[in-house]
């Protein structure tokens, strides 16, 4: 190794960046992800945390509020047609942007992309059946900045 090292300044380098990180007692970020939410692993449509029991009550009244930090994906199946109103509360900034999409039978129904805090989604539903919300950041989709929302979907 020492004799190695001589040979290859780079090698004694990235040696002594070994030790030192070994040690530090700081793991970088990568090590210590913040932790997400209650309704995980909802990452995919087939994933999604089903919300048919809990219409007009917030996350924050269920298991806390959640938390974006990749794909979350929440259901819910009504009997017959009705007027929908989906509200996604969170503070807005640059970063911090979240948008609302409702997919039926594998399309796009309906979706909602204000520049604003707190998503709010009115559309009607075509027939009684399984409906999904996708929750995604405004500027990288499902790459999440960690914003911590409520939420809750009921019919008018
Ligand atoms: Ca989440
Ligand atoms: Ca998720
Ligand atoms: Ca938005």
């Amino acid at each position: 190794m020492a004799l190695q090292a001589k040979k290859n300044p780079q090698l004694l380098v990235l040696a002594l960046l070994c030790i030192f990180t070994a040690m530090s007692c700081e793991y970088p970020d990568y090590f210590n992800p913040p932790q997400d939410d209650n309704y995980e692993d909802n990452d995919i449509l087939a994933q999604a945390f089903d919300l048919s029991s809990h219409t007009n009550i917030y996350l924050s009244e269920i298991q806390g509020k959640a938390i974006h930090l990749d794909a979350d994906w929440y259901c819910f199946t009504i009997e017959s047609t009705g007027n929908l109103r989906i509200s996604c509360l969170f503070n807005f900034d640059y970063d911090n942007d979240l948008d609302l999409a409702l997919y039926y039978n594998g399309s796009i129904l309906a979706n909602s992309e204000d520049n604003t805090s707190d998503e709010i989604m009115e559309t009607s539903l075509p027939e009684a059946g399984i409906y999904y919300i996708h929750v995604y950041n405004g500027i990288d989709g499902d790459k999440g900045q960690g914003t911590i929302y409520d939420l809750k979907w009921e019919i008018l």
